[in-house]
Parts: C-alpha cells; sequence; structure tokens
C-alpha cells in the first residue's frame, strides 16, 4: 500500500537545514494494507474514475483517509442542519466549527504541518518525465507502482475528446496533449493502448495541426527528447545573462519563476542538447505530425501555436525579434570566434544554476525549474554530485491521491495552509479546545522561517535578502515571499498572544524583527508588494512574454494579496511593538493602503490573481484597508466593495466564482449558478470586516446557513471545483481550503456577527 512519509530524508544525496521538517513523500509499501483497506482504496479509485467527466477535481482522499485512520478523532457530535426558516443559534455554529476543527485537526502530520495535494497543472509531469528517460533514471527513480499511478493519473485526466488542457479543469490544448501523450508513451505505454484512448489523443493532435503547433515550450521538450528540431525553436540566447544590468530587459530584472526557467532553458538551447534517439523517440516522430517528419517547414514552425493554446499570441514586435536573432544573431554564435562568447554565457548560467540548486537544497524554486536544472546537470556530467543530488528531491513533487499520481506546482504548500489554519481556528475562539493542534502547526511556523540571507553577494546572483522571511512551503525550498512571510508572521503573533502552555513557547523577538524587516525591504516606490522580490522592471517588457499560454510572467508585478498581507502583519505587529520602526511601519502601511485604494476596479472588486478570483482579491483588498483603520463611513473604497460582492450574491446565499473569472478578466459565475464553499467563504469574511452585520446582516446569515448545510457528516466539506490559480491561466488545487475557509468564515461570523448582536 502506498503511505505518506511526512519529515523523513535518508537518503546520504538529501540535505536539509531543519531535518526534514515539512518534506512530503510517497512511499509504496507492499507489506502494507489489509485486503479490506486495499479493497477500500480501490473503491475511491473507481468512483474517481466512474465519474471523472462531470467531477474532475479529486479530494485527495488517499491522503485523508491514512490520516484519519491513523490521528482518529473520539470527539461524536452530531451533524447540524438549519431549515429555510430557521435561526442561526450560536450553539450550531460552535458546534459546526468543533466538528470541523476536530476533523482537520486529523489532517495535520506529527510536525505540525497539513500535508496536502497541489497539484492541477498538466503541464508538468511531461517534464520530469522527458527528463528521466533522456538521462536514463527513469527505472531507478520510479517504480512499476509510480508508473501505474503516473498512468492512472493521465487517463483519467484526458477530456472526453481525446485531448489534455493545461490544467485538469480545462479545455483541450496541443500543449497539454502532446506532452500527456508523449509522457504515456515513455512510460511504457504503446501508440494503440488504453482501450482507444491514444489513438484518440493522436486523433485530437493530428486534428488540430499536429505536434508543430504546439507551445514555445512544449517545443522545447519536444526538441530535448529528439521529436523536434532545434531549427524550429525561437532563440533563447544565454548571452542575455552577460549584458548590462542597467537594461531593462536583463533576466535578472525579472520575475524570478521566468527567470529561473528561462535560465536552464537557454543552457539547454544553447548546446541544442538532444537526447540519445531511441526506437519509442523514431516512432513519436511518426505519430505526431500531419506530414512526414523530413519534410516538416522547422522555420514556418517556430511560431506555429494551435488556436486553443493562444492566451497571449506573441506581438508582431515579437516574431520580428526571434527571427532576426535566429537569422543574424545565432549562426555567428554558433562559429569561431562568437563560439568563445556563447561558452562564456553558459558557463556563467551553469554558474547560476548550481547556485539555484544548493541554495534551495536541490528542491528549486518551482517544478519547472527542478527539471530542467536537473537536465543541465547531466548534460554538464552525467557522473556529477549535483545530479545525484537532484534525484532524492524528485519525491518533494510527487503526490498521490485517488486519480493517480502528479506532479506538484511546487514542493508542497506547508507554511501557507499551516498559516492560514491557524488564523482560520483562532477565528473562532474556540482555542482552547484545540491547544495541541496550535501548539503543532506553531512548531512548524517556528521552524520553517528562512534563518538566512543566501550566501555570497546578493546583487551578483540578482537575490533579494531572505533571512526573517517565510516561505511558501518548507525552510529547505527557502524562497522567501512577501506574503508567505506576511502570514506567517500575523500567525505567530496571534500566537504570541496565547498561553505558551497552551500552544508552545513563543518565537524570538529577533525574528519577528527579522521578518518584518523583509516585509519592509520589499514595499515598491507605489506601495505595492510583488511576490518574491522587488518589481525590478517595466510592465511593458510584457511583450517579450514567449510563452503564449500564460500572461504576466516576464516581471513580478505588484498584487492586491501580497500588499494587504503586508498591511495585515504590520498592523498587527504594530500593536504589539509599536515602538520598532515605528515611521518606517507606520508610512509602510499607509502607502500600502493607497496603492490598494488606487488598483481597486471601477466595480469595487479587486482582481485576484492567485486564487478565483474576484472574491478572494476582494477579501484581501477590504481586510487590508479594515486592518489600517479604514471603515465603511470613512472609505469608499470599503463601501463600493460591499456593493460588488452583495449583488453577485447567488439566490442560495452563497458565491460560487468561475475560473473564468482569471482568464477574461469579468466576473463568471460557476456552471448553473452553483455556489462554492470557498468563494463564499471569501466574501462572507469580506463582508463581515466591512460591518455589514451592522447594516443588514441577513446576507450573512445565509452565507452561513450555506455553509453550516455544506458540511459532511464526519466534519470535512466537500472539495468543489478548483480555486487557485496563477498566471491568469492555469488554475491549482489548494486541498485544504475546504477546509479552511468554511472555519474561518463560520469562526468570524460567529464572533463578529452573532456574538455582536
Ligand atoms: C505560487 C504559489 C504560492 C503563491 C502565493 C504565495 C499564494 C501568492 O500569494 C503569490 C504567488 C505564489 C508564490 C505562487 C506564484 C506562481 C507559482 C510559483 C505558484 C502558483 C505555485 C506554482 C507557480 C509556478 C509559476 C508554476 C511553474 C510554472 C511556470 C509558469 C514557471
Amino acid at each position: 500500500m502506498w503511505k505518506l512519509k511526512i519529515g523523513e530524508g535518508s537518503s546520504p544525496w538529501l540535505r536539509s537545514v531543519n531535518g526534514h521538517v515539512g518534506r512530503q513523500v510517497w512511499e509504496f509499501d507492499p507489506s502494507l494494507g489489509s485486503p479490506e483497506e486495499l479493497a477500500e482504496i480501490e473503491t475511491l479509485r473507481e468512483q474517481f474514475h466512474n465519474h471523472r467527466f462531470e467531477k474532475k477535481h479529486s479530494s485527495d482522499l488517499l491522503m485523508r483517509y491514512q490520516f484519519t485512520k491513523e490521528n482518529s478523532s473520539t470527539v461524536q457530535l452530531p451533524q447540524e442542519k438549519i431549515e429555510e426558516a430557521e435561526d442561526i443559534s450560536e450553539d450550531k455554529v460552535a458546534n459546526t466549527l468543533r466538528r470541523a476543527i476536530n476533523y482537520h485537526s486529523t489532517l495535520q502530520a506529527h510536525d505540525g504541518h497539513w500535508p496536502g495535494d497541489y497539484g492541477a497543472p498538466m503541464f508538468l509531469m511531461p517534464g520530469l518525465v522527458i527528463t528521466l528517460s533522456i538521462t536514463g533514471a527513469l527505472n531507478a527513480i520510479l517504480s512499476k507502482e509510480h508508473t501505474r499511478e503516473m498512468c492512472r493519473y493521465l487517463y483519467n485526466h484526458q477530456n472526453r475528446d481525446g485531448g489534455w488542457g493545461l490544467h485538469i479543469e480545462g479545455p483541450s490544448t496541443m500543449f497539454g496533449s502532446v506532452l500527456n501523450y508523449v509522457t504515456l508513451r515513455l512510460l511504457g505505454e504503446g501508440a494503440n493502448d488504453g482501450d482507444g484512448a491514444m489513438e484518440n489523443a493522436r486523433m485530437w493532435i493530428l486534428d488540430h495541426g499536429g505536434a508543430t503547433a504546439i507551445t514555445s515550450w512544449g517545443k522545447m521538450w519536444l526538441s530535448l527528447l529528439g521529436v523536434f528540431e532545434w531549427a524550429g525553436n525561437n532563440p533563447l540566447p544565454p548571452e542575455i545573462w552577460l549584458v548590462p544590468y542597467i537594461l531593462p530587459f536583463h533576466p535578472g530584472r525579472m520575475w524570478c519563476h521566468c527567470r529561473m526557467v528561462y535560465l536552464p532553458m537557454s543552457y539547454l538551447y544553447g548546446k541544442r542538447f538532444v537526447g540519445s534517439i531511441s526506437p519509442t523517440v523514431m516512432s513519436l516522430r511518426k505519430e505526431l505530425y500531419t506530414v512526414p517528419y523530413h519534410k516538416i517547414d522547422w522555420n514556418r514552425a517556430r511560431n506555429e501555436c494551435a488556436k486553443e493554446d493562444l492566451y497571449y499570441p506573441h506581438p508582431l514586435l515579437q516574431d520580428v525579434l526571434w527571427a532576426s536573432l535566429d537569422k543574424a544573431v545565432e549562426p555567428i554564435l554558433t562559429r569561431w570566434p562568437g563560439k568563445k562568447l556563447r561558452d562564456k554565457a553558459l558557463h556563467t548560467v551553469m554558474e547560476h544554476i548550481h547556485y539555484e540548486d544548493e541554495n534551495t537544497r536541490y528542491i528549486c524554486i518551482g517544478p519547472v525549474n527542478k527539471v530542467l536544472n536537473m537536465l543541465c546537470c547531466w548534460v554538464e556530467d552525467p557522473n556529477s554530485e549535483a545530479f545525484k543530488l537532484h534525484l532524492p528531491r524528485i519525491h518533494d513533487y510527487l503526490w498521490l491521491a485517488e486519480d493517480g499520481m502528479k506532479m506538484q506546482g511546487y514542493n508542497g504548500s506547508q507554511l501557507w495552509d499551516t498559516a492560514f489554519a491557524v488564523q482560520a481556528i483562532a477565528s473562532t475562539k474556540l482555542i482552547e479546545e484545540f491547544g495541541p493542534t496550535l501548539n503543532k502547526a506553531h512548531a512548524y511556523i517556528k521552524r520553517s522561517q528562512v534563518l538566512d540571507d543566501c550566501p555570497g553577494n546578493l546583487n551578483f546572483w540578482y537575490r533579494h535578502i531572505s533571512k526573517g522571511a517565510w516561505p511558501f512551503s518548507t525552510a529547505d525550498h527557502g524562497w522567501p515571499i512577501s506574503d508567505c512571510t506576511a502570514e506567517g508572521l500575523k500567525a505567530a503573533l496571534l500566537l504570541s498572544k496565547l498561553p505558551a502552555e497552551l500552544v508552545g513557547e513563543t518565537i524570538e523577538v529577533k525574528r519577528l524583527y527579522d521578518a518584518v524587516n523583509v516585509i519592509l525591504s520589499l514595499q515598491n516606490d507605489d506601495g505595492g508588494f510583488a511576490t518574491y522580490e522587488l518589481t525590478r522592471s517595466y510592465s511593458w517588457l510584457e511583450i517579450l512574454n514567449p510563452a503564449e499560454t500564460f500572461g504576466d510572467i516576464v516581471i513580478d508585478y505588484p498584487y492586491v494579496e501580497c500588499t494587504s498581507a503586508a498591511i495585515q502583519a504590520l498592523t498587527a505587529f504594530k500593536q504589539l511593538y509599536p515602538g520598532h520602526r515605528k515611521e518606517e511601519v507606520e508610512r509602510c502601511i499607509e502607502k500600502g493602503v493607497k496603492f490598494i485604494e488606487k488598483i481597486q476596479g471601477s466595480d469595487g472588486s479587486w482582481y485576484g490573481s492567485w486564487g478565483v478570483c474576484f472574491n478572494y482579491g476582494t477579501w484581501f483588498g477590504v481586510k487590508g484597508l479594515v486592518m489600517a483603520g479604514r471603515n465603511f463611513s470613512n472609505c469608499s473604497a470599503i463601501r463600493k466593495a460591499c456593493d460588488f460582492l452583495l449583488s453577485k450574491q447567488l439566490t442560495s446565499g452563497g458565491w460560487g466564482e468561475s475560473y473564468l473569472s482569471c482568464q477574461d478578466k469579468v466576473y463568471s459565475n460557476l456552471e448553473d449558478n452553483k455556489s462554492h464553499i470557498v468563494s463564499t467563504g471569501w466574501a462572507l469574511m469580506a463582508l463581515i470586516h466591512a460591518g455589514q452585520a451592522e447594516r443588514d446582516p441577513s446576507p450573512l446569515h445565509r452565507a452561513a446557513k450555506l455553509l453550516i448545510n455544506s458540511q459532511c457528516e464526519d466534519g470535512d466539506f466537500p472539495q468543489e471545483e478548483i480555486m487557485g490559480v496563477f498566471n491568469k491561466n492555469c488554475m491549482i488545487t489548494y486541498a485544504a481550503y475546504r477546509n479552511i475557509f468554511p472555519i474561518w468564515a463560520l469562526g468570524e461570523y460567529r464572533c463578529h456577527v452573532l456574538q455582536a448582536q
């Protein structure tokens, strides 16, 4: 049976700054599991499979199955239901909350964090499988069981039309379809396996123009594998790393995710690296195209892209730029003496790759550069230590659920979910009943703070300070993030106000000061906060974005979420430590408020970039303003936000926003005006913060009723549509949100609506 192992790392090739706290790895142990257990798990898988077209989002049931067995709860409270005409009693809310927190506590790992599925993008596993296949490490890293679960996942998420989307809920794209088809083939599936599934996939691909119409990232992966020619790729010259930093397009000024992905890509492009040509590769060259491989017009292929994949079409300027680089510059750089410059650039690029690997303990900032860096290390030297150090960290990215094994968007969302869970539980004022849960979470937060800056001259490596920051996942990952630091700090401050006998020792004040220092250092001149770093260049640079499927990736833009989280953390800090860097803290909050007011939409909403979408953004917008002392009567932004939210409430009493809001930037309801508990939680909290209870509490009661009535018998809440997003167009799972946000919203409701009446 599969088992999720937490905080372990026995390989001599694994490094950790804190004893692997937060590490999540799925392992298969054939000796585990009674026949009944195995049969139960099989049933969960079958149920997913049978409903896979209606319910595309899995519910993280395997981890929950394991944890609820290991940490079975003793508290049994009856399920609460509220009738249509019934008033909500405080008792019923409190019991719903007890049941919800009890259940959520059973999902907590022994090191204090909440593990969970962070999958859904469908373009990540192909990178891993292609890399493993090229480096010959496929069988060493993936057992038979891994392969079986990965194939299960891919088949489960194939759309009815035969293709795959960019993410599990999305319509088919060339990017998703070609890469996942290739992945299945590399995992050992034959071209006609899967009861027609492979054939259907091929039909989708050929009907939509064949693999020449794949997006630029797809072209690169296929070229590495040897089923596409490098001549069909637009240039990614590594020399860009050698231009002076003063130039606005220097990669050091780009968003770290963009920079870190194009870094290894430029190495592999500069080398024109191609893996060895196996019989499967030869066969794929026949399977993926509408014309024979040797007849493909590669020059034309450079700018081809299926319409299904086009979210951000190349502006004309890009096509001109790529063509001139391809025709005029590349020929110089690939021959003597230009080749000398290329070699120098490749050397520089490789130095940056090693720096990134070392400073993330080989986890890397994300799933894309993880596998690309690994491949670069292998290309540089197949016997290198760096390559060996990469291998065990692959498992940090793999997650198993009833839909199969997937590659996640990060090495988890450990710190983020833990910081939210603490705040959610604290909001209910049932703290005394959940001391052990909070105590363990507190330990996780303390052990996950980043304690040092990266080594060397930070400017040289284009790195911001990290000391005092919180990461999104684990300390070993270690990249500092503005809002993760803010949420970590908020949770730590909250816990520091509770009795140490209940929740454990308070974090040292010095470390709180370090966190504040990080936050202050991340504010842009306009008052806004971006994600990992300051905004280092101009938004017009987006015209150079070559990734057709993603929007807003070139620079680190300021966001409402990050700015609001920083304001909230600093106001909470100021209350407890009013003297520390007083003026700076106050100025930072005020500038942040101005920024949030400035970016509010004319309809009163805020566009959230990392959750769906206007409900998420508006929750942050309102909360930031309210924490900084604004309210309904003194701030028109809050009044407008209330009007906006109330206008979107559904007849069911809830809210249900669709991921289409993110792409289209227009508020869209889910199909059939279905409500969604997470969406409802965000909107309900925003209205409560905005003082809606004093004016007319009935919309709040209706929303709370919906949340209470949605609770399942065991205290869980149902997994509904996907609610996380990045780069405007790709969705990502936050498995704990279905528990955290109903708890948090009902907690606020209990204490600020019912008890205030
Ligand atoms: C994340 C995950 C965390 C997230 C929050 C902290 C929630 C957010 O408030 C700020 C942005 C951030 C840090 C974020 C940015 C984009 C990420 C890193 C991701 C959504 C996880 C995966 C995604 C990454 C870009 C995926 C790889 C794909 C590429 C296009 C490079």
